[in-house]
């Protein structure tokens, strides 16, 4: 079953003289409403420290603050405030180990399936594009599936991850109230894959009435440079970037700016069940997996607020494009950009073989 889990910890930050390595939370959700709560005592969440030490009235007010706190929020004031000056922010320990594991399960399922494939493949999809794309090189003895188009259209359990976990809640804290799921992709880096990702930011690809929009990237493998990991550009989403070259969308930024931001980029590292909230306007990218051993598989999903609507049709359509996720519907558009680039469709199954052209014609160099 899925739960929420609220203010997830470890104890081996918490309390490392114990010597534990235990996952804990404060509160967890399940059964729909029913919120358990670990004993709250007076301390402040952020910084733990404990609080009106000798004043029973204090810190039994601070205690019930904490409970509202935790019942009400997903996000403390501190993340959200990252999140407003990064344009991301790390939710550590987010998915509980069990429900990765049904993940893996099933994508190992489906990985299994692309061994009877040469080409991409299953085409029945809303636009008709590929749902399962595979990296040059595939074969049925080292199959690289290495994106799955909207996994929520062929999988309850992503259906249920995507829809009713705490992560559209996390996602209404931070554009919310109303929030609608807009699309997924499972990208799957082999050992040894060259993949890279050029710079680029989300909201080009899908722009919308307005750009209050977050993708959240979720760690189904540990993460760092050595297989890998996206690379964010703190602050990125606080500027803009053409993503057309000689008038066509080339789905990245200008490769003359690749360094530059190559330097001011962040590795987003961590662990398998560890979420980033990203805006839809920071700028990311990420090297190939050098590794010989190591997976990096990443579930990208995508919310926006619900008074946004498309100027285009979506890049990787859904069947559940638009699905209300929390608060409520509304038929009223909300604008933000006084000017946005309107890209035209593109013909490649997913975003990689668009952005392999831009090194093919030579706009790499
Ligand atoms: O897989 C990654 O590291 C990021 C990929 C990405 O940005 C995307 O698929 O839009």
């Amino acid at each position: 079953m899925i739960h929420k889990r609220i203010r997830p910890f470890n104890t081996r930050e918490t309390y490392p003289e114990q010597k534990l390595d235990n996952d804990l939370c404060q509160a967890v959700v399940a059964r729909g409403t029913t919120v358990f709560l670990r004993g709250q005592v007076a301390q402040d969440l952020d910084t733990r420290e404990s609080l009106h030490v000798g004043d029973a009235r204090a810190q039994t007010e601070k205690a019930m603050q904490n409970i509202q706190t935790e019942i009400n929020q997903m996000l403390t004031d501190a993340q959200k405030s990252e999140f407003a000056d990064k344009g991301y922010v790390m939710m550590r320990g987010a998915v509980a180990p069990s429900v990765l594991q049904a993940l893996l399960a099933q994508l190992d399922v489906w990985v299994e399936e692309s061994r009877g494939h040469e080409t991409n493949y299953d085409f029945d999809t809303p636009n008709g594009k590929a749902r399962f794309d595979l990296e040059q090189g595939h074969s049925a003895t080292a199959p690289r599936l290495r994106r799955v188009a909207n996994p929520v259209d062929i999988s309850k359990l992503y259906q249920t991850l995507l829809f009713e976990g705490n992560l559209p809640e996390m996602v209404a804290d931070l554009i919310g109230p109303n929030v609608f799921f807009h699309h997924c992709k499972l990208n799957n880096k082999f050992p040894g894959a060259n993949t890279r990702v050029e710079y680029h930011a989300d909201h080009p690809f899908d722009p919308h009435t307005n750009d209050d929009g977050i993708t959240v990237l979720m760690f189904l493998d540990d993460m760092d440079e050595g297989n890998g990991c996206a690379r964010l550009v703190p602050g990125s989403h606080k500027e803009r970037y053409t993503h057309f070259r000689d008038g066509k969308f080339i789905g990245a930024t200008d490769p003359k700016l690749f360094d530059t931001f190559d330097q001011r980029a962040e590795s987003l590292e961590g662990k398998a069940g560890d979420v980033c909230l990203m805006d839809i306007w920071t700028l990311h990218g990420g090297g190939p997996n050098l590794s010989s051993d190591r997976n990096r598989r990443m579930l990208i999903a995508d919310y926006r607020a619900a008074d946004a609507f498309a100027l285009v049709a979506p890049a990787v359509p859904s069947r559940f494009y638009r699905k209300i996720v929390a608060g409520e519907p509304t038929h009223v558009a909300r604008f933000r950009e006084g000017t946005m680039e309107i890209l035209e469709p593109y013909p490649d199954d997913s975003f990689f073989g668009l952005q392999e052209q831009i090194t093919a014609d030579g706009a790499m160099q």
